[in-house]
């Protein structure tokens, strides 16, 4: 296919609209909606529901473009036989994994906090990756996925941009992926976490990736006008 050019940091990111997927980490109702498991520990949650709107639209134009859209979620199994102690034991007593929360036991696979939110159902067809971990190749089948679907390049958006997000760019960077972290798809509790976040990606000539704003991604995603008559 012909490639796309996105204007980026620290320079353009040139993708193959063929071997590109879409990949939207842990958007889900336990980390975004009010009154869930995040805002139960204080935080601000719609710091990271701004990121709803703009990623709405990347997921249409990438439905319509017809990239691959991955949906992971992170939890764990009810009996917690994947969650290690040293996770369990952290947080907040009373409000850690599989404690009983707002919207169902925290972070536990099959409740209503641990599905992705309503704007962003993933359709039929599409693939949801069900993580045990922070990164979205750790003990999942991701790797797998993009092999056998010929994936080279990612566009990479979801929450949070300092845990989740990060973990996985780093992860995909080590296993040879071209990162493209969509800046206003990516969502932090924390304004200072998300700048430096982002700001980290990039530095260094591009140490785990590039980013840029989702109108450039939308841009590049767009079809290509017909030649003139
Ligand atoms: C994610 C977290 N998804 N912050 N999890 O980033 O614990």
């Amino acid at each position: 296919m012909t490639p796309r050019h996105v204007p980026a940091q620290p320079d353009q990111f040139t993708f193959d609209p063929g071997g590109t997927a879409l990949l939207v980490i842990d958007m889900q109702r336990d980390f975004l909606l009010p009154g869930g498991f995040g805002a139960s520990l204080g935080n601000d949650v719609e710091q990271l529901r701004s990121v709803i709107p703009p990623l709405a639209r990347l997921i249409a134009a990438a439905r319509a473009a017809g990239l691959p859209v991955i949906h992971t979620r992170e939890g764990h199994l009810p009996d917690l036989s994947d969650c290690p102690p040293a996770k369990l034991r952290r947080g907040t007593p009373s409000q850690r994994i599989g404690d009983p929360g707002a919207f169902g036991r925290i972070l536990i696979r099959g409740e209503y906090g641990h599905d992705i939110v309503d704007e962003l159902a993933p359709i039929e067809g599409e693939v949801v990756i069900d993580k045990p971990g922070k990164g979205a190749f750790y003990a999942t089948e991701l790797a797998a996925v993009l092999e056998r679907r010929g994936i080279t390049s990612l566009l990479v958006t979801g929450v949070t941009t300092e845990v989740c997000v990060h973990t996985t760019v780093r992860e995909a960077n080590d296993r040879g992926y071209e990162c493209l972290v969509v800046a206003d798809c990516v969502g932090s509790y924390f304004p200072e976490f998300q700048r430096v976040g982002l700001a980290m990606i990039a530095a260094q000539g591009g140490i785990f990736g590039w980013t840029a704003d989702s109108a450039a991604v939308l841009d590049a995603l767009a079809p290509a006008p017909s030649p003139a008559r």
